[in-house]
């Protein structure tokens, strides 16, 4: 009824035959599988006649650890073969898979090329935190405690940090630097800034500002015409225009609104300038004689102007960007433009 030489031989000769590693699986779901012909053999035995039983368990059994010591040992060998395969055909002449290289982020480019033309101007590069307190943020900057100015940058407070805030400018740092640096002063601060605001094509909740700051003793706005027309002309590469238009911020007076003429119609009115022939790009002042007074400074003897300019808006200027949200997307068909 259950002929397990017969078995034993079909499935060593099968064995013996597979020269792949699929034929090997094959074989081991056939015979020792869950559903194969030696556990077939298992299920048939309680049928067997009583004194024979014994004997079919035994055989059963030890037909079961040969075939898969066979199976085992013929598997292994293969694998070896098929590794050494691998490795001869191997041909070492065929040109290389080209790995995917990174590139810097399109404001960390900018970061570098805004600061290296500050620095040709002899400024130096500085730094201040994320994190700010009230006074650096708001009070030492000559913003009233319940003026409504303090609503022009809608402010995101720490939980858990009383009175701390996330910097809603570089400003801040302007104070910092007064506090521990004797004039003549000129710096400029890279950093990333936060607003809680609604965003849309032209607003995000952090981007990044580039602020300046020259102390001394004879600081003119003529003075600083000059600085910006230089870097703007620089920056855009061109023949580019700047005007001032009159504005209000705490910490500046007289403040402006510095525009510059349209770098993509030369001023001649298109969609990216709304028709008007020029853009918007920073706001600026004469340092604010309580700011000078609150870094520790005698305004009667020190004055100067001060800066800041929306890093994100100038590249997308530059390069025609029309959605600031794309440079923090991580969108990497937009990103590898760059
Ligand atoms: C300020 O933040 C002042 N601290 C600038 C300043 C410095 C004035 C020193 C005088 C002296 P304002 O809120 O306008 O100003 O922001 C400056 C620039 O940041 C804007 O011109 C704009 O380019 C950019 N900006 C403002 N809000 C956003 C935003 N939500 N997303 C992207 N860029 C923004």
């Amino acid at each position: 009824m259950i002929d397990i030489d017969n078995l034993r031989k079909k499935a060593l000769s099968e064995i013996k035959k597979a020269d792949t590693l699929k034929k090997i699986k094959e074989l081991e779901k056939r015979y020792i599988g869950k559903d194969g012909k030696v556990s077939d053999i298992f299920k048939k035995i309680p049928q067997a006649g009583k004194e024979k039983r014994a004997k079919l368990g035994k055989e059963a059994n030890k037909l079961k650890g040969e075939l898969e010591e066979k199976l085992k040992n013929k598997r292994l060998k293969l694998e070896k073969c098929e590794k050494e395969e691998k490795v001869e055909s191997f041909d070492p002449t065929l040109p290389g898979k080209k790995p995917d290289l990174g590139s810097l982020h399109p404001l960390t480019t900018a970061r570098k090329e805004l600061t290296d033309i500050f620095v040709g101007m002899g400024f130096s590069v500085i730094q201040g935190p994320d994190m700010e307190t009230g006074w650096y943020n708001f009070d030492a900057l000559n913003f009233p405690k319940d003026h409504p100015a303090r609503d022009m940058q809608d402010t995101l407070f720490v939980k858990g940090e009383k009175e701390k805030v996330m910097r809603t400018h570089t400003s801040p740092v302007q104070i910092r630097h007064m506090e521990e640096n004797d004039p003549p002063i000129k710096v400029v601060v890279p950093g990333r800034v936060y607003r809680n605001e609604t965003t849309d094509a032209s607003h995000e909740i952090n981007f990044y500002q580039l602020e300046g700051l020259m102390i001394d003793k004879d600081i003119s706005v003529s003075n600083f015409k000059s600085v910006i027309t230089q870097f703007v002309n620089e920056y855009f590469d061109g023949d580019v225009n700047v005007r001032l238009r009159p504005s209000f911020f705490p910490f500046t007076e007289p403040s402006f609104e510095v525009d510059m003429s349209c770098s993509v119609c030369d001023g001649s009115g298109c969609s990216v300038c709304s028709q008007t022939g020029w853009l918007e790009v920073l706001g600026a002042g004469m340092v604010h004689p309580n700011v000078i007074k609150n870094s520790g400074l005698n305004p009667e003897k020190w004055q100067g102007f001060a800066f800041g300019m929306g890093m994100d808006r100038l590249v997308m200027i530059k390069y025609g960007i029309d959605d600031v949200r794309l440079f923090y997307s991580g969108e990497l068909r937009f990103l590898e433009q760059f």
